[in-house]
């Protein structure tokens, strides 16, 4: 996938002569990677880089099996205080603050609700009404109490009927258990939208109904056929089948005269399976359902929290990572040879990593920062950024710039250019961290991670366009200090984003 996205600039606008250059300076400056030459360190950033795919599909896996306990919701609910703690220090719209600390108490409140909540969904008239009528009515001699709601009918495809899909869905979200009525075997769209509930933890039942209008060995079959496609997503013990409003049967009776006597014989209800299912559940653990859907809660909570400070945070970052970009320009401009000594650069980058470390709550020393900036380094080294963007930079200032700028106008831009992918992939790194109750001190960098956030971070800037506009921005900021760059007409005026 790297190399897919790597080659188009390798092979466009690069000349011959700037291509020796770089492959020259290329083996000055790193020696001990130099020996590869850049197609084995463009091997090695891909090798890198599939590595590290594998291994982030594996630690989502292991994250579903975590038992949930009442300790871990109230857990969850003091980290989302504590990160409106951190939003209300550094932005604090007392407004909207103070509507979330609600939203938190309500969680709260939640937490402890003793009444369970149940959803009762599905297509147009599968029978939810009726369900939740004689559901009602059975379950109003038990212990437990059961709050039933049935939620508009899903699929119907009228072009206003999107919000009351998505009424449905936040019904059933905000439910300790879904009961997905189906009126035979399941259709593509409702077996999709099982799927997509079951992937947010909801609990489910699917609730298979009218089976009276099926012969009795049908029933059997379509009861079968319904848990086997539901393998993977529900134990077989959670699709019950039921009748919550059978029709009436005639009834033929021979009379002693003779005559034929016929009438038809309405028919009770059966939710045995449903309402037996429904008992074991409560019993085995209905306080846990509603932890679930209170943990559902918080994480959305949270969610929303955490956008909002990321948002306040990134609006203070940016302008930092500027002025960092600018001063590794100055540097690097002023200092040309080697070219592409990446450590010179790095030596500002320490102090951009403590410095947004700063405004993520991570606290680095300056020893610690300057190793984060080491790695930084070398994982672009890795990667094959630094010679990519080298090569980018150099034929851009040679298309777009009538007075080529010789000497170190390549370096200088590339370093400003390097320290901008530095700065926004620590954004999108540090935005990943957990918040704990105390800032954290010295977290150790996961390396892989942050070689993630690198890649994609590259991938979104090195659009040609946004490129070109970052090149003339930098060409402006070294222009004083240089013999003035004449930028060509239909250039001038556009920045970069
Ligand atoms: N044969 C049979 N008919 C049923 C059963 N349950 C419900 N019905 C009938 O199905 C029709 C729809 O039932 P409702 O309970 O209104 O279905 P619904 O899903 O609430 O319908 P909407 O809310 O309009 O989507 C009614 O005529 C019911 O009598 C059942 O178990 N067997
Ligand atoms: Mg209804």
């Amino acid at each position: 996938m790297a190399v897919k996205l790597r080659q188009p600039i390798l092979v466009g606008g690069v000349s011959l002569s700037f291509l020796l250059w770089l492959l020259q300076s290329w083996h000055h400056s790193v020696g001990q990677v130099g020996e590869f030459g850049v197609l084995g360190v463009m091997a090695l950033g891909a090798g890198f880089w599939l590595f590290q795919q594998k291994n982030s599909k594996e630690i989502d896996f292991s994250r579903e099996s975590v038992p949930l306990n009442r300790e871990t919701v109230e857990k969850a609910i003091a980290s989302c205080e504590t990160l409106i703690n951190h939003l209300e220090t550094e932005a604090g719209n007392p407004e909207t603050i103070s509507q979330l600390r609600q939203q938190v108490t309500q969680l709260t409140t939640q937490l402890n609700r003793q009444e369970l909540q149940i959803a009762v969904t599905g297509g147009k008239s599968v029978g939810k009404t009726a369900v939740v009528q004689v559901l009602e009515s059975i379950w109003s001699k038990q212990p437990q109490r059961l709050t039933l709601k049935e939620t508009p009918a899903l699929f119907i495809n009228t072009d206003g009927d999107v919000t009351a899909e998505s009424l449905a869905k936040e019904v059933a979200l905000a439910s300790d258990l879904v009961l997905f009525v189906t009126a035979g075997d399941l259709t593509d769209t409702e077996l999709q939208s099982l799927r997509q509930l079951r992937a947010t933890n909801q609990r489910i039942l699917l609730v298979f109904n009218k089976q009276d209008q099926y012969l009795p060995t049908e029933r059997a079959t379509v009861l079968q056929q319904l848990r086997q496609r539901m393998t993977g997503l529900l134990g077989a013990e959670d699709v019950v089948a039921i009748a919550s409003s059978p029709a009436s049967v005639k009834v033929r009776q021979h009379q002693p005269d003779g005559s034929v006597q016929e009438w038809m014989e309405p028919q009770s209800p059966d939710l045995t399976l449903l309402s037996g299912r429904l008992s074991q559940l409560v019993a085995q653990g209905g306080q846990q359902l509603v932890w679930a859907t209170t943990n559902r809660a918080v994480v959305a909570l949270k969610t929303e929290v955490k956008t909002e400070l990321n948002k306040v945070r990134r609006d203070r970052a940016l302008p930092l990572i500027e002025k960092y970009q600018w001063i590794a320009a100055a540097a690097a401009f002023a200092n040309p040879v080697p070219a592409l000594d990446i450590l010179a650069t790095a030596a500002i980058s320490a102090q951009l990593v403590k410095d947004l470390g700063e405004i993520y709550q991570q606290k680095f020393s300056l020893s610690q920062a300057q190793s984060a900036a080491k790695t930084l380094g070398t994982l672009m080294l890795k990667l094959g950024l630094v010679e990519l963007s080298t090569q980018t930079v150099g034929s851009i200032l040679k298309s777009h710039v009538v007075t080529y700028v010789a000497g170190g106008a390549v370096q200088g831009v590339s370093a400003a250019y390097l320290t901008r992918l530095a700065g926004l992939s620590l954004i999108e790194y540090f935005q990943e961290q957990e918040i704990s109750q105390t800032t954290a001190t010295g977290q150790p960098f996961n390396i892989e991670r942050l070689g993630q956030k690198l890649q994609s971070v590259f991938q979104q800037n090195q659009r040609v366009a946004f490129l070109q506009g970052f090149v003339k921005q930098a060409v402006g900021h070294l222009a004083p200090k240089s013999p003035q760059p004449e930028l060509t007409g239909s250039e001038t005026g556009a920045t970069a984003a």
